[in-house]
């Protein structure tokens, strides 16, 4: 370690740039930004743009760039293939013909501007504004904007990612953490220190949790994969927690390889032997956790030899991981999408959380952070809500037993209620989806097919995407060009320094989400949108002192852009993230100022209070699978594999990607891994494509990589799979539904709370693809779906589960 600090120090930084934002370079223009989305990624890395000739030809890492160090992942690498591709939307569509025919005509923004305007101030006229839906989906370049845009121009409160049930990824991990310590938490990876591992103040964690999560490939939610391979270097231990042996499984200390979905169980477990062993810190749960008694009698009798026959993890492991994360200098949990992409999510989450309290590793250095957005400027979800009339917003769409919502804590509506509302014209039918930045029928929906029957119910639907895509082929009426990261103005705060994106270079009509949302928002409701330009939206965002979360901010967007040592892409000062440990002593998280935590007791609530109130359990507890060898042992006999999946990838970001050649040169086909036993058991062998069928008789096919990554009676598919090369009209789709794991998946079927959706936890059995077999696409345009549903409800279970709650 005292090596590398030693290297870094040494260091001569401005050996590769002056710090300057743009200079020119061999005939180039050299351009010094960041880039996160389109293509979209969660992160938003430093970028070198080299331009000539009004196009965009090299992109390399920011080797000043604090925050990613100058590495790139081979996406950023290969945006000019991206950004040049001939299949971009060049121009605004408008379909003729039927829905699905897959039948354009070119129209001027002008002419898309106007029958939008004239849809829109009609329907509110008529139904009411909340009659429009308006969609976006996870971390692209729409994080506030789009908020802002359907409060402030469309006037409507139901904005969702619509399908994608139970609010699935990374929110139940947000309002988990925010409930229990009144903040969220992030691996202190040195991140918030300017100088990054050679801080003197920071230790690289003494273990870090890498637990349902795969930081590499994913770099999700504020946090860069290699940040923890670099303090593996610098002496951290691993301890993976997923039923796949990943990169970090391999190199792990521990490895316990849970059964999909039963995470919970594990989790009490570690929480069991942690207290029972005494190995619980003291002083951190005396002075600063409240309900402690209540959660030590919750898991008294959750021991390993409990544990282990339901999580199938070794007891012995479980006591080994236990005693090493609470006896180490510090521990940090790196959790991921598997915490809510199942039935248990928000018990998991309580689990996990209170096992980081316990041990008290909360804002300590090399533990989990308490970080907040850059300047305070946590404008997202409910941007511009005060615009919307109090009466339509009560009329959010939010399932009427849900505790979470009726708290408002989620501020977005509820993709379920959304269906609903579309299924049986309850509360009140839907007259318009407005998508920016979804593609429901290949990702996020649980039920492709049935998204696309509903969305088919709706009168008009405007898509923006960069591309054309299943959704817009399936359901559009007027298709919106998309600008790509270095053809758009744009800023982001979110877990990160302030950071922007120039505009370089345009393609064709394409606009940028910025200037879409303006440019309409000034002809239907101009008195919300006084900004001239993006420009000026943006110093708008940042700035804005009035604005939920306030800002003390003080630079214009093009100041941010133009002196990036000032905030982003540099070494020094790079941005006000608060590193100092244990603000929790200091004050420093509470309104009132004084010493605590920003929860209702000022302590970490281990019995919360939060959970409570939204009608949740407040301790610790495990959900089984709807389908699972324990809940439905009948249905396991006929369907003996669990299948997990969505696993991310270098190559893609969801159904994004699949266009470029160097991507499907490294990544062709969709992949589902089976054991060797099982391609065995089951009569399938490496690079041949099978079906996978569950108990409803969905299915997809995908090719066999024989791998023992995955452990016997469990398979790993992967998700977001559509084909740009194939026929894009009714009934293919782009091949959308044959490959789509999410024909298995479930709307309305939730955890407690409305939380969490068994998406990565199912039943299923596999056999070889044979010629002539009958496509799932086929079966859709025959029979509607693979088996029949009533509207507004959930399938009717083939076997009701015996299993249920554990607490
Ligand atoms: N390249 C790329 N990056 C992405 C994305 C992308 O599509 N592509 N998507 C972005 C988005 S929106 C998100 S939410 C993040 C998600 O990124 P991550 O949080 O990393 O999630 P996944 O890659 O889905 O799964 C992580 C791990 O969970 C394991 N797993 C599966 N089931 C279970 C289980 O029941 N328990 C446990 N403990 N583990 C399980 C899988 O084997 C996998 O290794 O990635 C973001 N980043
Ligand atoms: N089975 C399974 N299903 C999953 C997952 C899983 O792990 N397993 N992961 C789930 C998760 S965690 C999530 S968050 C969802 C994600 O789902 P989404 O975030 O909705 O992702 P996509 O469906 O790929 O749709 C994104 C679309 O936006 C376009 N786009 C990209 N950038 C921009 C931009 O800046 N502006 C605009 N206007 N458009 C843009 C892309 O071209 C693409 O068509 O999928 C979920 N689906
Ligand atoms: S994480 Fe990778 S793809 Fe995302 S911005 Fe950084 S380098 Fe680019
Ligand atoms: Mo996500």
């Amino acid at each position: 370690m005292a090596d590398y600090r030693e290297f870094l120090e040494k260091l001569d930084r401005k050996a590769y740039h002056e710090g300057e934002w743009q200079w020119q370079e061999d005939g180039y223009t050299v351009t010094r930004t960041t880039h996160w989305s389109p293509p979209g990624c969660h992160m938003g890395c430093g970028v070198l743009l080299y331009t000539k000739d009004g196009k965009l030809e090299r992109v390399e890492g920011d080797p000043l760039n604090a925050v990613a160090n100058g590495k790139l992942c081979m996406r950023c690498l290969d945006l000019p293939e991206a950004v040049n591709h001939p299949d971009r939307l060049k121009y605004p569509l408008r379909r003729f013909g039927e829905r699905g025919q897959d039948r354009w005509e070119r129209i001027s923004w002008d002419e898309a501007y106007d029958e939008i305007t004239e849809r829109v101030l009609a329907i509110k006229e008529e139904h009411g504004s909340e009659s429009i839906v308006v969609v976006h989906g996870t971390g692209r370049n729409i994080g506030w904007q789009v908020p802002y845009f359907a409060s402030a121009c469309m006037e409507t409160p139901n904005v969702s990612t619509f399908g994608f049930t139970g609010f699935a990824c990374y929110l139940p991990r947000m309002i988990g953490t925010s409930a229990k310590y009144g903040d969220m938490i992030i691996v202190d990876a040195s991140q918030a220190h300017p100088d990054r591992y050679a801080n003197p103040d920071w230790q690289a964690p003494g273990v870090v949790l890498v637990w349902g999560n795969e930081p590499i490939k994913s770099n999700a939610d504020g946090f860069l994969g290699h940040w923890l391979v670099q303090c593996v270097q610098m002496g951290s231990k691993i301890v993976s927690v997923d039923p796949r042996l990943t990169w970090w499984g391999a190199r792990a200390a521990y490895w316990l390889p849970v059964r999909p979905g039963t995470d919970a169980v594990a989790a009490m477990a570690l929480l069991n032997v942690v207290i029972e062993e005494d190995l619980y810190d003291h002083d951190f749960v005396d002075r600063w956790c409240y309900g402690f008694e209540a959660l030590a009698e919750r898991v008294a009798d959750k021991t390993p030899e409990w544990a282990a026959p339901i999580c199938e993890v070794d007891a012995e492991a479980l006591r080994g991981a236990a005693r090493l994360i609470a006896t180490s200098s510090s521990c940090a949990c790196q959790w991921g999408l598997a915490f809510e992409q199942q039935i248990a999510a928000l018990g998991v989450t309580e689990a996990v959380a209170d096992l980081m309290a316990i041990t008290g590793n909360i804002d300590n250095p090399g533990g989990n952070a308490l970080y907040r957005c850059a300047f305070l400027i946590e404008k997202r979800y409910g941007l511009g809500d005060e615009y919307i009339d109090p009466e339509v917003y009560a009329k959010k769409l939010i399932p009427a037993t849900s505790g979470i919502n009726e708290s408002n804590i989620v501020s977005c509506a509820d993709t379920d209620a959304i269906l609903a509302a579309i299924e049986t014209g309850e509360p009140y039918p839907i007259q318009m989806f407005w998508i920016q930045s979804s593609n429901a029928l290949a990702c996020a929906s649980m039920d492709p097919a049935r998204t696309r029957a509903a969305l088919m119910k709706v009168p008009f639907i405007v898509v923006a995407d960069p591309f054309m895509t299943p959704t817009a082929q399936a359901v559009a009426d007027i298709v919106l060009p998309v600008a790509m990261s270095c053809e758009r103005n744009s800023c982001r705060t979110w877990w990160t320094p302030v950071r922007t994106m120039v505009k370089v270079t345009d393609y064709y009509e394409a606009k940028s989400d910025e200037q879409i949302c303006l440019e309409l928002g000034k002809r239907i409701k101009p008195e919300h949108w006084p900004w001239a330009d993006d420009k000026e939206w943006c110093t708008w965002y940042l700035t804005d002192q009035l604005a939920p979360g306030g800002t003390e901010y003080d630079r214009t967007w093009e100041d941010t852009v133009q002196n990036p040592s000032e905030n982003s892409c540099n070494g020094t000062a790079y941005w006000d993230w608060d590193a100092t440990y244990h603000k929790y002593e200091k004050g420093m998280l509470r309104p009132d100022g004084q010493p605590g935590f920003n929860t209702p007791t000022g302590r970490i609530e281990l019995w919360s209070f939060g959970y409570d109130h939204w009608g949740v359990d407040p301790l610790p507890y495990h959900i089984e699978p709807p389908e699972s060898p324990l809940s439905t042992p009948k249905t396991f006999e006929e369907f003996p594999l669990i299948l997990s999946g969505g696993g991310r990838s270098f190559e893609f970001f969801h159904s994004e990607h699949r266009q470029l050649p160097t991507m499907r040169e490294f990544h062709p086909d969709p992949l589902i891994m089976v054991s060797p036993e099982d391609c065995k058991r089951f009569g399938v062998r490496d690079g041949a494509w099978i079906w996978v069928e569950n108990s409803r008789g969905a299915r997809f096919k995908q090719k066999v990589k024989e791998t023992i990554e995955v452990m016997p009676g469990r398979v790993h598919a992967e998700h977001g799979w559509w084909f740009p090369e194939q026929d894009g009209a009714e009934p293919n789709f782009y091949g959308t539904y044959d490959s789509n794991l999410n024909n298995m998946t479930e709307a309305f079927r939730t955890g407690q709370g409305g939380i969490g959706s068994a998406i990565k936890s199912m039943l299923c059995k596999i056999y070889p693809v044979q010629e002539g077999d009958v496509l799932p696409h086929e079966v859709i345009a025959e029979k509607g779906n693979f088996a029949p549903y009533e509207p507004g409800k959930p399938y009717q279970p083939v076997e009701e589960p015996v299993v249920t709650v554990m607490s």
